[in-house]
């Protein structure tokens, strides 16, 4: 053919030549029309489940599991990474810790997909005035307790009076640090059927994501080295920073006692009722348990409490009648963030009860 074309005449043959390029570089530009077309698609297809891969429309409606409902998570997450670094030098934008963390629903909440958590903790941070270690904490706990597979729901406890809420006055009360975990305790229970409770301080980073926020068979102490004590136990009984009961242990123990004004003695007033509740304490080794805290200094209004000596002394008569069945507060406003929940609470001060309506 080609060589029939090529006999013909120099101009009969120059314009056959001209017809197939034309026909041609027709061919190609729609392929490549075509192959543009195809990835646009791809490509949108694949934005979108990477930018919503939990979105409700997909995990509400079980396509690819309809009949298999989900197994129970293994005992250890495959997700752990162990040591981590920890450091506070740069600023925290939560907006983006939001969008790192988008699985976490609003309130603070987050329910593995893969697999059925084996509890439902809520982690229960007293708080006042501490909003920059409040960022540090979400930016580094919420990937750590996804990463754990825990269901799990984030209260931030705000210590409040009724004064400050509604005139914006100043003239805070004595902090009460195991009145706020109570309250935290009571609060989250009316949201969801939790099961277990980590109760943290607001400026304590765990350095190992092996060091579980989960409960154990007895009440557990996850700060066990922290920096600020050169990574060692200070004492034996100690059980202060970061610590984990079930329902049923805290209940066990009446809660904690909410009679513990200023720093001090609350950790071991609460030590002492596990001990008399004929209970012992779980906890990590002393590599996976390294936390650190945010250097600060002391807070006004939470100066060591004078009394905690004297208290701590008769835990075994006080736990009796001072705990979650003689707690009184008033709940001023529960707020829903992205990346928690925050509640004013007005718990009354040193022999003031608190504001009634
Ligand atoms: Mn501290």
């Amino acid at each position: 053919m080609g060589k029939n074309v090529a006999t013909g005449s120099p101009m009969r043959g120059l314009h056959a030549t001209c017809l197939m390029l034309m026909v041609l570089s027709g061919l190609h530009l729609s392929l490549v029309l075509l192959y543009y077309l195809d990835m646009h698609v791809y490509t949108a297809q694949l934005m979108q489940r990477f930018l919503e891969p939990e979105s409700p429309a997909t995990s509400a409606a079980p396509s690819t599991t309809t009949s298999q409902p989900l197994q129970p998570c293994p005992e250890t997450s495959p997700h752990l990474v162990g040591p981590l670094r920890i450091e506070f030098s740069q600023s925290i934008n939560l907006e983006e810790v939001k969008q790192i963390n988008s699985l976490v629903r609003e309130g603070g909440h987050f329910t593995p997909t893969e697999c059925t958590a084996l509890q439902k903790v809520a982690v229960i941070i007293p708080f006042r005035n501490r909003d920059e270690h409040l960022k540090y904490w979400l930016y580094y706990l919420h990937p750590i307790l996804q990463r754990q597979q825990l269901d799990y729901g984030v209260y931030v406890i705000n210590q409040c009076s009724i004064f400050q809420f509604n005139f914006f006055q100043h003239g805070e009360e004595t902090f009460n640090r195991a009145k706020l975990l109570n309250v935290g305790f009571v609060e989250a229970l009316k949201e969801y059927d939790y099961n277990c409770f980590v109760f943290s301080d607001v400026d304590l980073i765990p350095m190992d994501d092996r060091n579980i926020y989960k409960c154990y068979s007895q009440p557990r102490h996850l700060a066990v080295s922290m920096d600020k004590f050169g990574f060692r136990l200070p004492y034996n009984q100690f059980f202060g920073g970061i610590s984990a009961l079930s329902k049923e242990q805290h209940e066990k123990i009446n809660g904690f006692p909410n009679d513990y004004w200023g720093w001090g003695g609350e950790d071991d007033d609460i030590y002492n009722r596990i001990a008399y509740k004929g209970m012992g304490i779980s906890r990590p080794d002393g590599v996976i348990g390294k936390c650190r805290m945010i250097k600060h200094n002391r807070d006004e209004k939470n100066s060591p409490n004078p009394q905690r000596f004297d208290r701590i002394a008769r835990t075994r008569q006080t736990m009796q009648n001072d705990g979650l069945n003689s707690l009184k507060y008033r709940v001023l406003q529960v707020k829903k963030y992205p990346l928690y929940t925050f509640i004013d609470v007005d718990v009354g001060g040193p022999g003031r009860p608190p504001s009634s309506r």
